[in-house]
């Protein structure tokens, strides 16, 4: 049952909202922001993913190269040896690419509805040859010391997860890479739970196992151990192909609740929620068996790459509601609330 009640002004933002940041650039997509509060506003972190303007019969993308700058390359797109069947990669002579490329940039807002940048917030971009292929789906999460960023840091060679610590968004130090290919969908915790920090994060595992949750804890965000998977696809379900969390899970009198996605074969994405004990979040206690939130609007349904919602973001506006935030379609920015209470009925 879909429990997510929509933002009217749905979509809140498309790519014609903002000006491209790579010279030359088209903005294609806005997808699944990253979300925190600073100085009395709501601040969502967007993945904008980016690419020339496509010319008749040819496929043309940006990627960094050795010395960090842009660098466009083009493919025929009748060439027998490209595989253009997916529009976010780009198969050639058993290469992987992607076609956009992908930085974080900041907004914000008053009111939740109307997002503006500000000059003084600067948007953050890929750096060095594990992020030639650009940084993507930030987690922001808010800790006594700071903000702390984790997205998916893509390249020839990998996708795993990167890690930036701020607190202000103007110094950033960055970690490299905390979680190593394949790895995405990575989400602290927000809190120290035993003296220890805790993280979700996804591994593909393509021999044998799958596209998982696991849960990690840690000394110092950095290093990262005691692996455990909680979570897995479910066959025949809305969530049979592949599973990861949002962004940091919400603490409740019941447990820890978690928003993830999950996608079909058919690449639907929805959202469901899991259960996890307080004291020890390798335990799940409860987990949705229908998605709480489904694609069934329109932007939904339709876009860049149609029947998905997604998201990494989300803050509490009160103690039952989550104002959420989501990529709609690949393509468009949204936003909905849930209830805290509601979610935990449907478990
Ligand atoms: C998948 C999709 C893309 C993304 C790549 C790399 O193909 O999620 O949107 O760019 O993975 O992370």
């Amino acid at each position: 049952m879909d429990i997510a009640k929509r933002n009217p002004a749905n979509p809140i933002l498309r790519p014609a909202d903002l000006k491209p940041c790579i010279p030359g650039m088209e903005i294609t997509c806005l997808l699944n922001p990253g979300v925190f509060r600073m100085n009395g506003k709501t601040w969502l972190l967007l993945r904008v993913a980016e690419r020339p303007v496509q010319q008749e019969g040819v496929i043309s993308f940006p990627v960094y190269n050795e010395s960090g700058e842009i660098k466009v390359l083009s493919f025929d797109k009748n060439d027998p040896q490209l595989d253009a069947s997916d529009p976010r990669v780009i198969g050639y002579k058993g290469q992987n690419y992607l076609t956009t490329l992908s930085y974080l940039r900041p907004v914000c807002s008053d009111d939740d509805v109307h997002f503006v940048e500000d000059p003084a917030v600067r948007p953050i971009f890929g750096e060095g040859p594990q992020e030639s292929f650009g940084i993507e789906d930030c987690r922001v999460a808010t800790m006594e010391d700071g903000y702390f960023l984790t997205f998916t840091e893509v390249s020839p060679v990998a996708v795993g997860v990167g890690l930036i610590g701020t607190r202000d968004f103007k110094t950033l130090d960055r970690e490299g890479m905390i979680f190593p290919p394949h790895n995405k969908d990575c989400a602290l915790f927000e809190e120290k739970i035993g003296g220890k920090y805790y993280a979700f994060h996804r591994p593909s595992s393509p021999e044998l196992g799958g596209n998982y949750i696991w849960v990690a804890e840690s000394p110092d965000r950095i290093h990262w151990g005691r692996h455990i998977c909680i979570a897995t696809t479910r066959p025949g379900s809305w969530d049979s192909a592949r599973i990861g969390a949002g962004a940091a899970p919400i603490r409740t009198p019941e447990g820890w609740l978690e928003i993830y996605h999950g996608a079909n074969h058919e690449n639907r994405y929805c959202l469901g929620a899991l259960l996890l004990d307080l004291d020890d979040p390798t335990k799940v206690l409860a987990r949705s068996k229908e998605p709480i939130m489904e694609p069934i609007a329109d932007y939904e349904k339709t876009g860049f790459f149609g029947n998905v919602v997604f998201t990494n973001g989300y803050y509490m506006k009160d103690a039952d509601t989550i104002q959420m935030f989501y990529g709609a379609s690949d393509e468009v920015i949204c936003s909905a609330q849930l209830s805290v209470r509601e979610i935990l009925n449907t478990l």
